[in-house]
């Protein structure tokens, strides 16, 4: 006779996990459940970013985890999922906070910065002590940045750089916004500093969703940039875009946290929730509902685990990580959704975590690629015509 199976972990992943994986998983999991856990459903219900977060999770090495050197933890592609799984199973704010710190302003520093950037800038985002965003979406239509108004001209042994950005993930309170711009040279990179003249942004409030992360808009007025300030390795769409692949393999494990906290509250829920002269635990309906969100879950957690093994083997084609965004997104979204159906009119209020995982999932399906995006990926992959 076999042990119980884990109810979140059907397929025991964590078996596949090495002792050093198992440790940040277990660490940043306690981290969650004690710390962010019972603050998050007001922080999202008072649209606030719990800011004093930021230092905790760089003291547990969180920020920038991936990047070896420069005071970053250096740690493999596996445990830097895990990390997003737990801080998701949070908030999808605070998995959005760190997704946006280290793969999309730390990863492009490290990887196409001058090494003046780098030391720079890592430690201290590894500390905590500066913050980014990243502006690559304009107001006119973000599926297709190839089509970026925002641009940049040359103008001695600087640059000056015009346009705007929206729905960027914590524009007002980033210290560098890495700013993706057409020039004569091609896409690219500006570290656009907070202070430099011309340089705006605005909050953008009454979110739905993700009310619990900062977002806004960015805008350039002449902003005089120096060269020093300009990511020397990258002058083609492919700077930005590989930097949505780093964040867009966190976002395939983080939706699995999301997923997991929904189902793991209907199972409790439906135990104690009689009606008909029985827990509803123990309807056919209601166990075939748990049950799809168990076979999601496994799938979720199947696909991440081998994309970050193919990862760390530096194998990694980015039409893999569109297929788990797509699949790992849609199933979190779906599972979301129909706990807050079984949680019947308690499924609205704050006390329970389905509808606010729901309404964040909302974001995170459109962000970082929506899924008609990752599909027609996917699409153009197997066909090998281009349909956008
Ligand atoms: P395309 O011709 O396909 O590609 C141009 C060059 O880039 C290469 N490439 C990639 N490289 C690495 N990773 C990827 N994911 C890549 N996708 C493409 C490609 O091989 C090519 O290289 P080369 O050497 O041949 O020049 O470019 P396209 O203009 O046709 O665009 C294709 C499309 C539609 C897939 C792309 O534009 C796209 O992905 N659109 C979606 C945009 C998006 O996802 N934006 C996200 C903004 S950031 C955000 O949402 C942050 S939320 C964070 C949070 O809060 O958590
Ligand atoms: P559009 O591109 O206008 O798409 C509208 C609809 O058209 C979508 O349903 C889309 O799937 C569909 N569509 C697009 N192309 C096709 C096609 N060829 N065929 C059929 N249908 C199509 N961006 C950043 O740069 N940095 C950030 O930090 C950031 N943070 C974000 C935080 C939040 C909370 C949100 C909501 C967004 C954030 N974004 C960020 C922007 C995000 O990446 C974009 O919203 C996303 O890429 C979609 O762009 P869009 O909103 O302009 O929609």
């Amino acid at each position: 006779m076999s042990s119980k199976l884990n109810p979140l972990d059907l397929y025991d992943i964590r078996s596949e996990l090495s002792e050093d994986e198992i440790i940040v998983k277990d660490s940043v999991g306690r981290y969650v459940d004690e710390k962010v856990i019972p603050l998050m459903s007001d922080a999202f219900e008072q649209h606030n970013f719990p800011r004093h977060l930021i230092g905790e999770l760089a003291e547990l090495g969180l920020l920038g985890s991936s990047i070896n050197g420069y005071e970053c933890a250096g740690l493999n592609s596996v445990s830097y999922g895990l990390i997003c799984q737990e801080l998701e199973r949070g908030d999808s704010g605070l998995r959005s906070f760190v997704s946006v710190q280290s793969s999309l302003v730390m990863f492009p520093i490290y990887t196409y910065g001058s090494e003046e950037q780098k030391q720079r800038w890592l430690p201290i985002m590894a500390r905590g002590e500066a913050i980014g965003c990243f502006g690559l979406t304009e107001p006119h239509g973000g599926s297709d940045p190839s089509n970026m108004k925002t641009h940049a001209k040359r103008d001695g042994e600087d640059w000056i750089l015009n346009g705007s950005k929206m729905w960027i993930t914590n524009a007002t309170i980033a210290d560098i916004a890495i700013v993706w711009a057409k020039t004569d040279e091609g896409v690219k990179g500006f570290i656009v500093e907070k202070d430099m003249p011309g340089f705006e942004t605005q909050e953008i409030k009454n979110k739905f969703s993700l009310r619990a992360s900062v977002t806004g808009a960015l805008f350039f007025n002449n902003v005089r940039i120096p060269e020093a300030n300009v990511l020397p390795g990258t002058s083609s769409l492919k700077g930005p875009l590989s930097c949505l692949t780093q964040a867009r393999y966190g976002i395939c494990w983080g939706v699995i946290g999301a997923a997991q906290a929904c189902l793991n509250e209907v199972l409790d829920y439906t135990q104690d929730r009689i009606l008909f002269e029985r827990p509803i635990a123990n309807t056919q309906t209601i166990q075939i509902r748990m049950a799809e969100m168990g076979r999601q879950i496994t799938a979720a957690q199947l696909m991440s685990l081998r994309l970050g093994r193919i990862k760390d083997k530096d194998q990694l084609n980015p039409t893999q990580v569109s297929l788990a965004k797509w699949n790992n997104c849609r199933a979190a979204i779906d599972i979301a959704r129909d706990a807050r159906d079984i949680l019947g009119g308690a499924g609205i209020s704050a006390e329970y975590v389905s509808i606010r995982h729901m309404l964040n999932l909302e974001s995170v399906i459109t962000y970082e690629g929506t899924e008609t995006v990752h599909q027609l990926i996917v699409g153009k992959e197997l066909t090998g015509v281009n349909a956008f």
